[in-house]
């Protein structure tokens, strides 16, 4: 991520056309995840505003094997082959900081009876390369509000499990470990945003961020949080990873914008996995009737 420009990388970016699937709807299957949870009722539009633009979903076979998990090795076909040992259960997640009860969660514990919902989302990477993927899993709203944080909260930071036994690109120090993402409380409560438990009506592969990621699809991929170990409550806006790495390439913001350019490369257009021709990039990856308001008054170009 820190180091290659969108035009040098290497063709596996892009998915020959042969393996294009003509999937436009997704029918998930909510019962295969082991939550003993509920369907819920689609309540929010996932897929809207499409530039005019089709999308369809990116095929499975693509979606996991080109990833972006430093956890497991820094080149795109590395973490489908390091994670592939991982055994993500039982898994806990700790709740900590500004809430009524800080304490460990078990995964059944947190995620149980909250009703599993099946959002189809667009994925927009720093990068310049999309996807379109159907998320199964809860709305992080519901977790929230399980939790009970304080009033005081203004901020949710979170964590990535740190295990270099169990994940290998841990062991050398290209990002300063533990992995760690961040929301303001009205981003995390906003129904879009998602724990994803699963994809494409299967739980979470390894190499996608088992068992739990977060996933906010008007922001870059980055913001998306794999193998989530740590729920913080708190009222300073928190440190992210990528932000401590690169500060002057990286905001805490995040919001796909398609008029702020990454200091090295355009974020103007953006290469669909499975297509030849480069799309425009849509302001707030667009999902802006959903979201802009959230950043009424803001600068976005100095909020990037
Ligand atoms: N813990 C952790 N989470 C992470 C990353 C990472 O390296 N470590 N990479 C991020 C980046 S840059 C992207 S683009 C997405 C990629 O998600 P995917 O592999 O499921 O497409 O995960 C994000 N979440
Ligand atoms: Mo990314």
């Amino acid at each position: 991520m820190l180091i290659r420009h969108p035009d040098d990388l290497p063709s596996s970016e892009i998915t020959p056309e042969g393996l294009y699937q003509n999937r436009r709807a997704f029918v998930g299957t909510a019962g295969a995840l082991a939550l003993g949870t509920v369907l819920a009722p689609s309540a929010v539009q996932a897929l809207s505003h499409t530039g005019g633009q089709e999308d369809k979903v990116t095929p499975e076979e693509d979606a996991t094997s080109y990833n972006n998990f430093y956890e497991f090795g820094t080149d795109k076909e590395e973490p489908k082959e390091l994670a592939k040992d991982f055994k993500p259960m039982p898994w806990t997640v700790t709740v900590e900081g500004l809430v009524k009860a800080p304490r460990p969660y078990a995964y059944d514990e947190l995620l149980g009876r909250l009703p599993v919902q099946d959002r189809t989302y667009r994925m927009r990477c720093v990068e310049a390369w999309s996807m379109v993927i159907p998320w199964q899993g809860v709305q992080l709203s519901d977790i929230i509000k399980r939790v009970e944080p304080l009033p005081s909260a203004k901020f949710v930071e979170f964590t990535t499990l740190y295990d270099p036994k169990r994940m290998p690109g841990q062991r050398r120090a290209v990002l300063p470990w533990p992995y760690k993402e961040g929301l303001r409380m009205d981003e995390a409560m906003h129904p879009l945003t998602l724990f994803a438990t699963g994809m494409y009506g299967k739980p979470l592969p390894n190499q996608n961020g088992a068992p739990l990621r977060l996933v906010t699809p008007w922001k870059y991929g980055f913001k998306g949080i794999k193998s989530i170990v740590k729920i913080r409550f708190t009222d300073r806006m928190p440190n992210t990873t990528w932000n401590d790495a690169n500060p002057s390439e990286y905001g805490f913001y995040a919001n796909v914008n398609p008029a702020v350019d990454h200091p090295r490369w355009s974020q103007a257009k953006e290469r669909r996995i499975g297509e030849f021709l480069r799309r425009n990039t849509l302001p707030f990856n667009g999902y802006a009737d959903q979201v802009a308001s959230l950043y009424s008054g803001m600068d976005l170009r100095k909020f990037y």
